[in-house]
């Protein structure tokens, strides 16, 4: 028996128009089948169908206006009356209680109740050392017969009734300043010590040799030597035994260097033969072939370098998300789930970055148990220490562990453990506790005699713990980030690490083994000059086999290729699955779609009115249902997707949430009701734009870190754009990202309310900036279409470097037909939208981008009817491409003086027609002007230059002076500048519309 489909609950909404029917009778169709389109003024959402099932009959066609429990259709076999959303949201499961309630309630019982008081802070001093030895062997026993998870158990229940009691809880944010893993508890590495400190040797030597050999040449030249001086091992140990590469067997571990210990890297690749020594000649000079790139950047390096990281900060917020992406990739299906890891390595002057800490949260809550960052406490940044006067370990470890992170610190080195194991009365941990980072600089910029006095010295006990000791001897105490059996220690534990993201903070000594002129002095950041005495100490220091002649040709090591440390140092590499880094793609094209599923927005919307947004939203939607494209949409939404009217979405394909949904949605009965799930494909951001952004990167770069095509399209407030994540966009043209950036509501007038901060008049200026960035500023929902599938084609088809950046605007107005063979012009950024009829008494070329064109088109109507001025209106989808193709074409001719010289595209455009040139849009005056050179005619530009404010759209057009009377206006006045009419025209025209001369330039107000 047929049974009717109704509109479900659609919250507010009444009487909504029908947009598209995606059934007809006789259809067969599945359980949530979407059935119709249904559009308001902010949203279009899918009604799906409750059920499977014939279509028997239809009830509804476009342009019908329906609300909840309108009847849509029949079906039959189908089960359900209404198109109800009820869904099964996975109840959170009762925690089930496997404590034996009656003997734990005995055992609370029995503990004695205290008087409960506000107490002060803890005491440092021991007034009962006896009673707390007591403690301290009751704690011991524990762990030794019961283990450490029932002393954590006790300590933590302690820690309860002391807080229920009243008293002040332990400051619990940092522990002791020594390692988090004790000496018992390290894993030891199976590698061959011996040979793989020759290796780091070698590549110590090289890293600086190509650095001082440089600044030799040029001294604009150079780079750093201290920096990979100090990671050196950290690096070591993790290309000797744990990073392992990209293969056909393995997706491979994702390794984010830090920018600027890139020598270091080269000089290990020239040690695995990857790169020759003329290669490492060419560091920093690029310009001619072969050059190597001062920091990592694989737009320079494309078949090298993978992630661009010298502006600090970003590389740890890209880095969160690129953990973050890759799980949602796990979880939705797309890729396997191998057990990759994304190592990231920073400074710890970087950390002050706020991107830096800016996503730690999410990483836990994410519980991103692939993401292992290593901070390098060098503790000195460019001018000087990082926290002379406090620990930045300690400081790190505190914001880390506060935000759910693992975190490991490998602070001392092995030579420290046995002066541990001895100091039973805590004063070394004490004195350790005590220093600060500016003294902990001094000790290891001065000397074994100064670190006796100045450190041990403080208490008897202690100088009498290293009275056996030479200064020598107590020079080599050393630091954790340099002994590899700590480090070893670390990553390992850090890979058995399961629910939470973990950070290593190693200690190390900025210019490592420099001597004198660099060892953790203030200027050795800058470093890039060693005379012959530093560099003779560096061989002496490391052992490098060079003779004195060759130390002062500054010459490159690497030893024979069967020598035991080529060989080793392949053969690890090789069993790590090979080399790192290595940029490759072996992800599959996607076919664009085809045309037809465009051809909705091809044709007039006739009375209809609706903005470019809700056009791009219908197209998503549209392309939601081409099975090629559809599963690698990737909608990326800071908190906007009701402002842009995305809300549809949530439904129909889920927002990303690695736990699911772990309770019933408040609008569950809705439509268009919040629904989080494991497998969901939009990545809600919240109000986070710089999280938005890397989120984007990281799925703009999935053709190459993870071997599959995605389309990003992460929509944001065009004003929040550029200019909030100026950085990072850079950082995605040098990454080679691959997607769309939609500002939305664009265009200084368009947000008539928000005012100042909101109102965009110059994303496109600042896109225009990024070499590989397409830019367009389209006004029509088939302009829009037609780049969009144009985008797709070019980037996830042909896999150009390029990526789109499109403005659209929540202004609503009737949509044209296309006009016919405009497709060239549209792409190219300017088409003739309509031909003057060449009957009036002079003319004039008009250009309108975005919403001004239609101001412009209103103006045009204006000046024929009224003045007998006739027009060509140019719609300019693009200031930008032009500009790009103007440039182009004008160097070419300055090239080439003796042959014919090439006319631009403006000048193909323009240069027949008659009259000057008035271009308007909704941005700065700039962005218009950058054709005035490609055209020989006379030029005149308006835009929106100055600050925005809230008002009416028609205020603040005329505001801005770009309102169709203004526009007549001027071009009156223009046109009589021309001498083609008389001025008193353009004087009667300010009369006529009000225009106040005397109001000052809009910058000025
Ligand atoms: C955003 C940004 N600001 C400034 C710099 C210039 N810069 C490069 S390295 C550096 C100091 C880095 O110190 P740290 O992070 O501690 O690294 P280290 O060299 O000590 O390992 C500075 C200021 C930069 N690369 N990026
Ligand atoms: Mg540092």
């Amino acid at each position: 028996m047929a049974q009717n489909i109704s509109v479900p609950d659609i919250g507010d909404f009444k009487d909504v128009e029908v947009i598209e029917v995606l059934i007809k009778p006789g259809d067969q169709i599945n359980k949530n089948d979407p059935i119709i389109t249904i559009e308001s003024d902010k949203s279009s959402v899918e009604i799906p169908s409750p059920s499977a099932g014939e279509i028997k009959d239809l009830k509804v066609k476009i342009g019908d206006k329906v609300s909840e429990g309108s009847i849509l259709a029949t079906i039959e076999n189908g089960a359900a009356t209404s198109a109800s959303n009820k869904k099964k949201v996975n109840e959170p499961k009762k925690e089930i209680q496997i404590q034996e309630e009656s003997k734990a309630n005995a055992a609370v019982n029995t503990v004695k109740q205290v008087k409960k008081i506000f107490a002060e802070p803890a005491s440092n001093d021991d007034i009962d050392p006896v009673e707390t030895n007591e403690w301290v062997d009751s704690l011991n026993s524990v762990i030794e017969n019961d283990g450490s998870a029932r002393a954590s158990f006790l300590l933590n229940k302690v820690i309860d009734q002391a807080y229920q009691s009243g008293l002040v809880l332990p400051d619990t944010r940092t522990t002791p300043y020594i390692n988090t893993i004790p000496p018992e508890a390290q894993a030891k590495s199976s590698g061959d010590q011996n040979i793989e400190k020759k290796i780091r040797a070698y590549i110590r030597w090289n890293a600086a040799a190509m650095v001082v050999k440089a600044n030799k040449k040029s001294s604009e030249l150079g780079g750093h030597i201290g920096t990979f001086a100090s990671a050196a091992t950290l690096y070591d140990v993790g290309m000797n035994h744990f990073w392992r590469a990209k293969n056909n067997k393995f997706g491979g571990d994702l390794v984010y260097f830090q920018g600027h210990s890139a020598p270091g890297m080269y000089a290990r690749a020239f040690l695995e033969g990857r790169l020759s020594a003329s290669q490492l000649d060419g560091f920093r000079q690029e310009v001619n072939q072969g050059g190597l790139s001062s920091y990592p950047h694989p737009w320079l390096m494309p078949n090298f370098w993978q992630f661009p990281t010298v502006s600090m900060g970003l590389g740890p917020i890209m880095a969160i998300y690129q953990a973050r992406f890759l799980k949602y990739l796990i979880n939705r299906g797309l890729v396997k789930d191998e057990g990759r890891k994304i190592w990231v390595f920073l400074g710890d002057g970087e950390m002050d970055e706020p991107e830096s800490l800016g996503a730690i949260g999410l990483a836990a809550r994410e519980k991103l148990d692939n993401l292992i960052f290593v901070i390098n406490c060098n503790l000195q940044r460019l001018d000087g220490p990082v926290r002379g006067n406090g620990k930045i370990i300690q400081e790190l470890e505190g914001s880390f562990r506060g935000s759910g992170w693992n975190v490991i610190k490998v602070i001392w080195g092995t030579y420290w453990d046995q002066l541990l194991s001895k100091d039973k009365s805590g004063l070394l941990i004490k004195r350790m506790n005590e220093c600060v980072d500016g003294e902990y600089q001094a000790f290891k910029a001065k000397g074994g005699s100064y670190v006796r006095e100045k450190f041990f010295g403080k208490y008897s006990e202690l100088k009498e713990l290293v009275s056996a000791m030479t200064d020598k001897d107590i020079w080599r105490l050393n630091r954790g980030g340099h002994d590899p059996h700590k480090v070893y220690a670390a990553y390992h534990a850090a890979m058995q690490n399961k629910g939470s993201p973990t950070v290593i903070l190693a200690k190390t000594i900025k210019g490592y083994g420099m001597g004198k002129t660099g060892e953790s002095v203030n200027t050795i950041h800058q470093q890039k000059k060693l005379d012959e005495q530093d560099l003779l100490y560096y061989r002496d220091r490391f052992k490098v086999p060079l003779t004195d002649k060759q130390v002062k040709n500054i010459e490159y090591y690497r030893p024979s290729e069967n020598s035991e440390e080529i060989k080793y140092l392949k053969d690890r590499r090789l069993k790590l699955g090979g080399f790192i880094p290595e940029r490759s793609s072996f992800a599959k094209q996607i076919k664009a779609p085809s045309k037809d599923i465009f051809d909705a927005f091809m044709k007039s919307t006739g009375e209809k009115e609706m903005s470019t947004t809700m056009a791009l939203v219908r197209m998503m939607t549209a392309l939601l249902r081409d099975k090629n494209v559809s599963p690698r949409l990737v909608p990326i939404i800071p908190d906007e997707a009701r402002t842009f009217g995305m809300e549809g979405f949530f439904q129909k394909i889920g927002i990303y949430a690695h736990e699911g949904q772990k309770y019933e949605p408040v609008d569950s009965e809705q439509l268009s009701s919040y629904r989080e799930d494991k497998s969901g494909q939009v990545l809600e951001e919240g109000i986070n734009e710089s999280g938005a952004m890397s989120s984007w990167i990281a799925a703009g770069t999935a053709y190459t870190n993870h071997d599959i095509e995605m389309i990003p399209i992460y929509i944001f407030y065009s004003m929040f754009g550029f200019q909030r994540i100026g950085d990072l966009a850079w950082a995605a043209g040098d990454s080679q990202a691959r997607g769309f950036l939609i500002g939305a509501t664009a265009g200084r007038t368009t947000l008539a309310g928000e005012g100042l901060q909101h109102q965009d008049g110059h994303s496109h200026l600042l896109a225009s900036n990024i070499p590989n960035c397409i830019s367009y500023d389209p006004t029509f929902a088939y302009e829009m279409a037609t780049i969009f599938r144009e985008g797709i084609k070019r980037m996830h088809e042909k896999k150009e470097k390029v990526f789109y950046y499109i403005t659209a605007m929540n202004e609503n107005y009737s949509h044209p037909e296309k006009p016919k063979g405009c497709d060239e012009g549209i792409l190219k950024g300017m088409y003739l939208f309509k031909e003057g009829n060449n009957k009036g008494k002079t003319k004039i070329q008009m250009l309108g981008s975005g919403t001004i064109l239609r101001e412009i088109i209103a103006a045009s109507k204006i000046l024929s009817k009224e003045y007998n001025i006739d027009s060509d209106i140019w719609s300019v989808t693009s200031f930008n491409e032009l500009r790009k193709n103007g440039m182009e074409v004008e160097r070419l001719n300055l090239l080439n003086p003796n042959e014919k010289q090439k006319k631009t595209y403006v000048q193909k455009c323009l240069d027949k027609r008659d009259g000057p040139i008035i271009a308007a849009s909704d941005y700065t005056r700039a962005f218009a002007d950058q054709i005035r050179p490609y055209t020989d005619k006379t030029f005149y530009s308006f835009g929106t230059d100055g600050y925005g404010r809230s008002d009416t759209r028609k205020n603040l057009r005329k505001f801005f002076e770009v309102d169709k009377e203004h526009i007549v206006a001027y071009t009156l006045s223009a046109l009589a500048k021309e001498q083609l009419i008389e001025s008193s025209a353009a004087e009667k025209a300010f009369k006529k519309f009000k225009i106040n001369k005397d109001k000052e330039f809009p910058t000025k107000l």
